[in-house]
């Protein structure tokens, strides 16, 4: 399925109004303009119709491979892209320009596939695994949610126990990005003592499904499904050997949620630089709409809120670069940066007026992505808890 929207010419431009490109090598630009080139040619002439038909893309997993947005801080010899944080970050939000969707695909497997079997995986799991994935030969996914476990994924029941040369793996899991396309899962699950582990399942072992979840008003164009394992013999060299505890998986979460930062803003940006392009063209009262005072105000208040979230996340990407980031400051930005792209999105459809409902306009699609982007990675209110736990030392979780 291609359908190209007729006539269309992805005009972007990216608002710069406090010369934060300043704050960029020349490779980062280079990256940057990559990136968005790939995003206006292989993305948004189709995004309409791929998420109007509820269709997952296939072939774009090689291409996001073909150009490196699949684990650009891992190191090149694992099939990485061996760059910093800025870049990833400026990947992200360009892909998530074009589509949130498009994004999770990128940063699933990049943050919460790759990054897990690269830091707590074997030497043979990193050289039977990454490589792959970077590629965009296989798809992976990540199962940490249940049905009866979201937010809360440390009582988790999905669990393997030891039967000598392999272990037995049953449970389900929910809401999980890739999963009816995917080749391998990285599962979180908990041995006989109750300790959490992570296992890579493949495609193909016996008891493992992944029905595909229906009826999705949001991330049309991802695919989610369920991950099914019933009495799964996983071989026991599928177990990641180095880390464990509920901190492994939370640990691949820090580099997810600072994806989303970037990616948000990115569909804000678009969201902002279609509201501006209308209101010069729109006639209304003998006058672009564009010369009313509150539809300036609206126009500022985006570009206000854009650019004070790209220096939040910059900043975040240099610290990140360092092994500086804590967890409450990747809450901030993933909480900020979502809140502001959702804002951002309900702000450029009322300036769009009747025609923001169509799918002529990416605003309401990227509105319905975001209500998953807020939910994901760690809800609204949860990022809020972790920063107030952080603030005063008290959890307020329980
Ligand atoms: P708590 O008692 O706070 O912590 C338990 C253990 O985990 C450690 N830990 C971390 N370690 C490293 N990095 C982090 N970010 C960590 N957060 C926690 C912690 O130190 C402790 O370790 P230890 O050794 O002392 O035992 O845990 P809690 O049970 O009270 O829950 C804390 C809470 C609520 C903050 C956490 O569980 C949470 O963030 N919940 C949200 C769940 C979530 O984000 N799920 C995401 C699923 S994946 C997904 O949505 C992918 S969408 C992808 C896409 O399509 O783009
Ligand atoms: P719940 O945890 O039931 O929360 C419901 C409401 O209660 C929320 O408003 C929440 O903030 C609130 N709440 C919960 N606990 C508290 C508390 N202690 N204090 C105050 N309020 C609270 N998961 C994966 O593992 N892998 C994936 O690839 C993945 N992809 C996803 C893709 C999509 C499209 C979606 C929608 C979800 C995906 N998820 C994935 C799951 C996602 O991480 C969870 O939906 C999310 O963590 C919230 O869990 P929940 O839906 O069970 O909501």
């Amino acid at each position: 399925m291609s359908e190209e929207k007729r006539n269309f010419v992805d005009e972007f431009e990216s608002p710069d109004h406090y010369h934060l490109d300043d704050l960029l090598t020349e490779e980062h630009k280079l990256i940057r303009s990559s990136v968005r080139d790939f995003v206006k040619k292989e993305i948004t002439p189709f995004i309409e119709g791929w998420a109007e038909k509820n269709h997952f893309p296939n072939e774009i997993v090689k291409k996001f491979g073909e150009i490196g947005a699949f684990g650009p801080t891992i190191p090149l010899e694992y099939g990485g892209g061996g760059l910093d944080y800025i870049s990833y970050g400026l990947i992200m939000q360009e892909i998530e320009r074009g589509d949130s969707g498009m994004r999770s695909t990128a940063s699933v497997q990049g943050s919460l596939v790759m990054y897990p079997i690269y830091a707590y995986g074997s030497e043979e799991q990193k050289k039977k695994y990454l490589p792959k994935l970077g590629s965009g030969e296989w798809l992976g996914c990540f199962g940490l949610t249940e049905p009866n476990h979201g937010s809360n994924p440390g009582g988790m029941e999905t669990h393997y126990e030891d039967k000598g040369d392999h272990y037995l793996l049953n449970g389900a899991k929910m809401w999980i990005s890739n999963a009816p396309q995917a080749d391998i899962a990285v599962v979180w699950a908990k041995n006989e003592e109750g300790r959490i582990h992570g296992l890579i399942v493949e495609r193909g072992m016996d008891g493992f499904t992944t029905p595909e979840t229906h009826g999705k008003w949001s991330l049309r164009a991802s695919c989610t499904g369920e991950l099914v394992f019933s009495d799964v013999k996983v071989p026991k060299e599928n177990l990641l050997p180095e880390k464990s505890g509920l901190g492994a998986p939370m640990g691949c979460l820090d580099k997810a949620r600072f994806g989303i930062a970037w990616g948000a803003i990115g569909a804000a940006m678009d969201c902002y630089d279609s509201a501006r392009r209308y209101a010069l063209e729109r006639i209304q009262f003998d006058k672009p709409i564009a010369s009313f005072q509150l539809v300036q105000k609206k126009l500022a208040e985006m570009l206000t809120e854009i650019t004070k979230a790209q220096l939040l996340n910059w900043k975040l990407g240099k610290m990140m670069d360092e092994g500086k980031a804590t967890t409450a400051q990747i809450s901030m930005a993933k909480r900020n940066g979502v809140e502001v792209a959702l804002n951002i999105a309900r702000e450029a459809r009322q300036i769009h007026g009747g025609m923001g409902i169509t799918g002529e306009y990416s605003m309401m699609r990227h509105m319905m992505n975001l209500e998953s982007v807020v939910t994901y990675e760690g809800t609204h209110d949860i990022h809020l808890l972790i920063l107030g736990a952080d603030i005063t030392g008290i959890p307020a979780f329980k």
